[in-house]
């Protein structure tokens, strides 16, 4: 019976994170399976008749899409892993969505910074650079169906890069600024870029 000690066997395993996606599963983080939903107050009903998605603030040409209009704009699926301060990380989820390149190539940026902003009041801030190069979407479907309300439904901001408080639901629009401001989350102790590789999880990191 000796050799089939279970404890003894998966001693060398215990605290690491082991088995398929590990090496995609960063420091502090412990696998997820189920899609939990965390917001910060009351979950707002967005119709898609009253949805639009804004780009204003420090930019050559001010733009606003109607769900309509943004229906027609070219839209990619986005297999990715996601990553939340609390520790929970879901790898292989999907969703379905306008890149953000798309959205501010035609209104031509003037400043290095941003502020996402969403119906309901949430606002998280972003640096454009890690809006761009193919690294942030705005996503109407998960998993080939319409993104669920709790989710952010009808459309969320999808930056899988960083953690998930970046990633703000109910999306309307995004500010061009020429400085950086902290966002809901940010103001309230949490790291300012967010990066989950770097554990940037509050200020202080
Ligand atoms: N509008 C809005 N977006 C938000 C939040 C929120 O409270 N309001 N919470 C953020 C946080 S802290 C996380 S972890 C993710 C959670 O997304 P989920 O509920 O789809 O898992 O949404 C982010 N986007
Ligand atoms: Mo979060």
């Amino acid at each position: 019976m000796a050799g089939e000690e279970p404890g003894f066997v998966s001693r060398g395993f215990v605290g690491k994170p082991h088995g398929p996606g590990a090496d995609r599963l960063p420091p502090g983080q412990y696998l997820e399976r189920g899609f939990p939903v965390l917001t910060a107050g009351p979950t707002p009903r967005v119709e898609p008749s009253d949805w639009s998605f804004r780009i204003d603030g420090m930019v050559d040409h001010e733009l606003e899409w109607s769900w309509e209009e943004f229906g027609r704009l070219p839209a990619e699926d986005v297999p990715c892993d996601i990553h939340c301060v609390t520790k929970w990380s879901k790898l292989g989820i999907s969703f379905r969505g306008v890149s953000v390149d798309v959205l501010l190539d035609s209104a031509r940026p003037q400043g290095e910074f941003s502020m996402a902003r969403s119906f309901g009041g949430y606002t998280t801030n972003l640096a454009l650079d890690d809006l761009t190069g193919g690294r942030a979407w705005v996503v109407t479907e998960h998993e080939g169906a319409p993104l669920p309300r709790e989710h952010g439904g009808p459309a969320r901001l999808l930056v899988p890069h960083l953690y998930f408080w970046k990633s703000a639901k109910w999306v309307s629009g995004l500010r061009i600024m020429d400085h950086d401001e902290p966002g809901f989350w940010e103001a309230n102790g949490y790291h300012n870029r967010g990066d989950p590789w770097q554990e940037q999880r509050y200020w202080s990191d």
